[in-house]
């Protein structure tokens, strides 16, 4: 059984995972206007991604007798300046995530809750993957700038990042 406070807790959680699936799919829907299918892709996949770590958090609080709740979420940007600009907030946002993953562990041990405490290891190792990536792709962005012919390049490239290409509407 869940305490109010570690449900509450996860209940925030759950709120910002969700968040992040918005986020990501704003993102894809901006790049996927401008013409870069591969950064598209990446974040429609991305977006998904945020929307199963959300899942599995509801799926655990219901388990474990508490009530996922379903809020109201804050409305991401409709556009994103650059493509530099746009994985510079991707990654602030990971790092955000990883903070507030943190903040839950440390809940989970002052509240003496281990089953929760041990099902948290799962997103603290997925954040260190989701930071690495979003670091990678920011460095490799960070080395072409503006460079048009570099930014084609780029698109193909994170293509093959993904492994779930998202929606497909004929
Ligand atoms: Fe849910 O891992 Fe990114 O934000």
């Amino acid at each position: 059984m869940v305490s109010d406070i570690i449900e509450k807790a996860l209940n925030h959680q759950i709120r910002i995972e969700a968040e992040s699936s918005q986020i990501y799919l704003a993102m894809a829907s901006w790049a996927e206007v401008q013409g870069f299918e591969g950064v598209a892709s990446f974040m429609y996949a991305h977006s998904d991604e945020e929307r199963m770590h959300m899942l599995k958090l509801v799926k655990f609080v219901n388990e474990r007798g508490g009530h996922a709740e379903v809020s109201d979420l804050t409305k991401p940007p409709v556009s994103f300046g650059s493509f530099k600009e746009m994985f510079q907030k991707l990654f602030d946002h990971e790092v955000m995530v990883s903070q507030k993953i943190n903040e839950l562990v440390d809940i989970t041990l002052k509240e003496k809750d281990y089953a929760t405490h041990n099902f948290l290891q799962w997103y603290v190792a997925e954040q260190i993957e989701e930071e690495a990536l979003a670091r990678t792709i920011l460095d490799k962005i960070n080395l072409i700038g503006d460079d048009k012919g570099g930014l084609y390049l780029f698109d193909n490239d994170v293509k093959l990042l993904v492994t779930n290409p998202g929606p497909e509407v004929e």
